[in-house]
């Protein structure tokens, strides 16, 4: 039976055999610089074997230094579906386009030794820079209910990137105020009604221009935020994201973050529809059992009770559980760790090397965040400390040797396909999508994520607790220049770890009124 893809398919090894010659599976491949690559034949025209084959032979003597690079991040998937609709389709041009880059297409990238594009750190920088300083069109009018996100993204974006966002203390400080509401909670934009997703990145903003300034900080009416919380409160365990708005499960995570980094009181009260006459209930009470309801039967996370898995609430369900308890005990009581583990792991692609938020789409540089950026949490639950409960027995968890995902292939994706080269900077989902400020951001978290290694584990100052602990990661080829290496940013709060820890102490033993 003949493929409804063997002339695509030919088409792609044509194009792949010219722009990449390499001898066969298993040996060593030639340099991928700029300067090393043959002539580029036309479209139409034939490639010329003996001339490959030629080449070939030169790229091997020059390239015996070079370790090689992994078939599968260079070639086309083996296994090819059989079955052609608008879904595959879109695969097949997403992973062509891909390779062009994986490979090497962008005239303005430079390449290092291992094909990976340099990191265009200064072009990133303004890029976001601009959008701090610059008076909108009135084109972004929709944006005018995001202010928040945009301070976050831009500022943990630049933070990664190394700069100093101190300069924009006033201005966050005084968007802040006008956002906020005296009955508690920040909406999008001044005289916007509060969401819990606007307040979580506004409070993100001001911990990310505040740690050195702690004044910043006092911005915050804790006490109105924390009615406001129990307001939202709902009586099966989660959160409504605004006043008799949804609830899912993006409100349970901005609820923890919130309340855990402003040191609010997590005492419920009786106007809460939470308040059913139980004493001992909490602001957190079922919020464990709400998470447990979303997780479907993929094995991956949805944004509410069944309704479909997606990456981004996946993220949400897990940084939610690892602010209520230390991630080994939480996280395998109330979710099924071995089928998340395989549903996270069907979330990346090759040769692609990005993720994809939910099955059958397509790879997308902010889930290099969503995704990506479980991996530490789960990491956390198999192999932290006392680890003995009865899930993890029942489950036989154990351990990880090594990682649960290709770091390499991730950080090949997002150098080589997620920058944009151009003048403008920024990072952005894929090739052929403009860069953006959300993309940037969670491009940037990603890649931090995978250049790191988080451990949860035994704090040093010996008081029998755990703690989280970063290094660079280290372990095998790096194929990235250590200048690109970007900052670390705590796997829950996702900004740096000073800034958590900054706030949290600030907070800890002043008066709640
Ligand atoms: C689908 O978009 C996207 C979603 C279903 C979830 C979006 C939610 C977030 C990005 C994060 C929320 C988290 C917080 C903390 C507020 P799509 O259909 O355009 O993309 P896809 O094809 O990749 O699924
Ligand atoms: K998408
Ligand atoms: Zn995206």
């Amino acid at each position: 039976m003949s493929s409804p893809y063997s002339s695509r398919t030919k088409r792609r090894t044509a194009i792949f055999k010219r722009k990449f010659p390499r001898p066969p599976a298993g040996e060593m491949a030639p340099s991928l610089q700029n300067s090393s690559r043959p002539p580029a034949p036309e479209d139409d025209e034939e490639v010329d074997e003996e001339f490959i084959t030629n080449y070939t032979t030169l790229q091997m003597a020059s390239a015996i230094l070079e370790p090689r690079i992994t078939d599968f991040l260079t070639r086309p998937p083996i296994i090819q579906d059989i079955l052609s609709t608008k879904t595959s389709e879109d695969q097949d041009d997403t992973v062509e386009k891909c390779l062009e880059y994986l490979t090497g297409a962008d005239e303005d990238a430079t390449y290092n030794t291992y094909g990976v594009a340099r990191l265009r750190r200064e072009k990133h920088i303004r890029f976001l820079s601009a959008t701090l300083n610059r008076k909108f069109p009135s084109g972004f009018i929709a944006a005018d209910a995001s202010r928040p996100w945009f301070l976050y993204w831009c500022l943990s974006g630049l933070v990664l990137l190394g700069a100093d966002v101190s300069n924009w203390r006033d201005g966050v400080v005084a968007t802040a105020r006008a956002c906020q509401n005296e009955s508690g909670g920040m909406g999008g934009g001044c005289g916007q009604m509060s969401h819990l997703a606007t307040t979580y990145a506004m409070v993100l903003a001001l911990t990310l221009v505040g740690v050195d300034e702690e004044d910043v900080y006092e911005v915050v009416d804790r006490k109105a935020m924390w009615r406001w919380l129990n307001s939202l409160k709902q009586p099966d365990g989660g959160f409504q994201v605004c006043l008799g708005g949804e609830e899912d499960i993006r409100g349970g995570y901005c609820a923890a973050v919130i309340v855990s980094l402003l040191g609010l009181p997590i005492d419920l009260t009786r106007e809460s529809p939470a308040w059913n006459g139980e004493e001992g209930r909490t602001l957190f009470s079922g919020l464990g059992e709400y998470v447990r309801r979303c997780q479907t039967f993929e094995g991956g996370i949805s944004g509410q009770p069944e309704a479909e898995a997606h990456g981004a609430y996946a993220f949400c369900a897990l940084g939610c559980l690892s602010i209520l308890d230390a991630p080994e005990r939480i996280i395998p009581k109330y979710l099924d760790v071995p089928r998340l583990i395989s549903w996270l792991s069907s979330r990346q692609y090759a040769p692609e090397g990005g993720f994809s938020g939910r099955t059958n789409k397509l790879v997308d540089g902010c889930y290099s965040h969503w995704v990506g950026g479980c991996w530490p949490l789960i990491e956390a639950c198999l192999n932290g400390t006392g680890k003995s409960t009865e899930q993890s027995k029942l489950y036989n968890l154990r351990p990880t040797a090594g990682s649960l995902f290709s770091r390499e292939a991730l950080i090949r994706y997002t150098f080589n396909c997620c920058q944009d080269f151009t003048k403008k900077g920024g990072l952005r989902d894929k090739p052929g999508k403009s860069s953006d400020q959300y993309h940037t951001c969670y491009v940037l978290s990603g890649l931090s994520s995978a250049q790191h290694q988080w451990t949860w584990g035994p704090s040093t100052d010996g008081n029998g607790e755990s703690t989280w602990t970063v290094e660079p990661y280290m372990d095998g080829v790096q194929v990235f220049e250590e200048e690109d290496r970007l900052q670390p940013i705590h796997p829950v709060y996702v900004i740096p770890q000073r800034h958590v820890e900054n706030v949290q102490r600030y907070f800890k033993d002043r008066p709640f009124s």
